[in-house]
């Protein structure tokens, strides 16, 4: 059995590193932290003493101690992730073993933190003979912001990982990278990276070094100055038996992991970075030859790890129909993947009009409708999801419009920026012209209203009058029946013509009928108009049919 003693001490920042890549200077910079270790004893404790995951130095969750987490509760024994606490972003297993079989996933010699993912600055291979101390068994990970305590609000990222085994000196690393394409796997011979390094990419490493009888492990940042460090990590400092899935050592026997097996670190990027923080996508941890930056990476395992929530947007425009004159607003729902804050502004703007519903090529420079647009309203801060309610809009002619919405996050950890799409559903608004038919009547003689001579004439009148800007009107008025009926000019008169705003329009016709008892006379009002944008609707206002009976006693 290893114990561990004389840990290396120290802390590092460089703060700014360039990648040359084929005498191209990418302009990465990469924060690099190495990982503070000091030999005490130390208390069950947290990351700024955040109060929300057990950085404790093994894998369950303690039965009686206060704090909500740890990695056996947020996984099962097959790895995958449990429902998660409050605040809780995303958790992630990794399966990197066991050691007898070829690892996929571990870098070639010539990979070093020093270069860029890409271009082949990274490449991995597979291997069946990776040093036991080297091999990484499974490795996890973990984002919260805690909901309350004295971190809350805050971004924590918790990693942690297993290995074969604990002899002589070890060194690890921890990547968080934000490309979330970074991944490699390979089954014969080198293969290249996906994926990239952006600015603001996390390293983290420590080291493992043997010597003296120390059989305890902590960080100075757990206990020297718990509530200003931003990175506390720990090891176990004894054998570790009780797992919550299947494990090896290279000496014990099955699911046990001997002292120094067992590393997990926790790092408040809010402490770091301000409330700014990188969206973390990716973590990578790895085994190296030395903490140094051009040290031989050895085993690696990758997997993913969302900090930031994705956004999207739902729209609804109401009310509409509207008529000519009135006003309608749009109502943005912005909803993220995690609970999360929705924070930031919506940004409406208004395309048309339209003589038909707007398709997604309706909306151009050209049909924006300003000065309305754009129109950009406050959301949140609030939890997700939150609403936004656009201005009024009060259109200036009739047809269509479509309308879009677009998310302005505060800043990454309040989601992404989303839009909706130009003719999206519930996002088009139809402005009618109000032509309506306010007078439609008839006068029979002889005998008014009374038809008992069983034959007469009959004359109808109606009046359409245009509440709304000029129109051209359609349609016709039908008189038919039973009876026998004949209308000066046929039985159907034509609507046609133009309708100004703000002016009446009358029609009449006269027919004369005979029958006998019972038989009947109809008329039917069927007015269309077609607005200045070439829409056509039916014109409003009833009755729009009058019908009598014939009595003969
Ligand atoms: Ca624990
Ligand atoms: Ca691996
Ligand atoms: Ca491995």
């Amino acid at each position: 059995m290893s114990t561990i003693g004389d840990i290396s001490y120290r802390t590092k920042w460089l703060i700014s590193k360039r990648y040359i890549q084929a005498a191209i200077v990418i302009g990465l910079m990469t924060l690099v932290i190495a990982v503070p270790f000091l030999t005490r004893a130390f208390a069950l404790t947290d990351v700024r003493n955040a109060g929300v995951f057990e950085l404790d130095g093994n894998i369950v969750k303690g039965s009686t101690t206060p704090l909500p987490t740890d990695w056996g509760a947020l996984f099962n024994a097959n790895g995958v992730t449990q429902p998660l606490p409050s605040g809780a972003l995303d958790a992630h297993w990794v399966n990197d073993g066991p050691h007898a079989v070829t690892d996929l996933t571990t870098f070639t010699t010539g990979s070093k933190d020093t270069l860029d993912i890409a271009n082949a600055g990274w490449q991995c291979t597979p291997s069946g003979n990776i040093t036991p101390k080297d091999d990484i068994l499974h490795s996890y990970s973990f984002a919260i912001v805690p909901q309350s305590g004295p971190r809350a609000g805050d971004l924590l990222v918790y990693g942690g990982f297993e290995r074969f085994a604990n002899n002589g000196a070890g060194d690890l690393g921890l990547w968080l990278l934000q490309d979330p394409t970074v991944a490699c796997s390979s089954t014969k011979g080198a293969v290249s990276f996906t994926g990239a390094h952006v600015v603001g990419d996390i390293l983290v490493v420590g080291e493992f070094s043997t010597g003296g009888s120390v059989t305890t492990l902590n960080m100075a940042d757990c206990t020297v100055a718990p509530d200003t460090a931003n990175i506390c990590a720990r090891s176990n400092t004894g054998p570790i038996s009780t797992l919550p899935w299947s494990t090896q050592d290279k000496t014990s026997g099955p699911n046990t992991l001997a002292t120094a097996e067992f590393f997990e670190v926790g790092i408040d990027l809010t402490g770091l970075f301000g409330s700014n923080a990188p969206c973390i996508n990716r973590f990578i941890f790895d085994t190296r030859t030395s903490p140094s930056l051009t040290a031989t990476l050895v085993d690696y395992a990758e997997g993913a790890l969302a900090t930031c929530p994705t956004a999207a947007i739902s729209t609804n425009v109401s009310p509409s129909p509207i008529p000519f004159g009135g006003s309608a607003n749009d109502t943005a729902t912005v909803t993220l993947t995690t609970a999360s804050t929705v924070s930031g502004t919506v940004t409406f703007n208004v395309y048309g009009p339209f003589s038909s519903p707007p398709t997604s090529t309706s909306c151009t420079s050209t049909s924006l409708v300003t000065p309305f647009s754009p129109n950009t309203v406050s959301i949140g801060p609030g939890p997700s999801p939150q609403m936004a309610t656009s201005g009024s809009f009060i259109p200036s002619a009739t047809g269509y419009y479509g309308w879009t919405a677009t998310y302005n996050p505060a800043g990454p950890r309040n989601g992404n920026t989303v839009s909706t799409n130009c003719g999206d559903a519930n996002e088009t608004l139809l402005v009618l012209s109000i032509p309506k038919i306010t007078a439609f009547d008839f006068t029979n003689t002889p005998n008014n209203n009374d038809p008992t001579l069983g034959s007469g004439t009959v004359m109808y009148t109606f009046k359409i009058h245009n509440y709304g800007a000029s129109v051209m009107l359609s349609g016709s008025l039908t008189v038919s029946g039973s009876a026998s009926v004949s209308c000066t000019g046929g039985n159907t008169l034509l609507l046609s013509g133009s309708l100004a705003a703000g002016a009446d329009a009358t029609f009449s016709l006269t027919c004369t009928y005979s029958g006998t008892s019972g038989q009947t006379v109809s008329a039917t009002i069927n007015a269309m108009f077609t607005d200045i944008n070439g829409a056509t609707h039916a014109v409003s206002g009833s009755p729009t049919t009058y019908t009598f009976t014939i009595q003969t006693i």
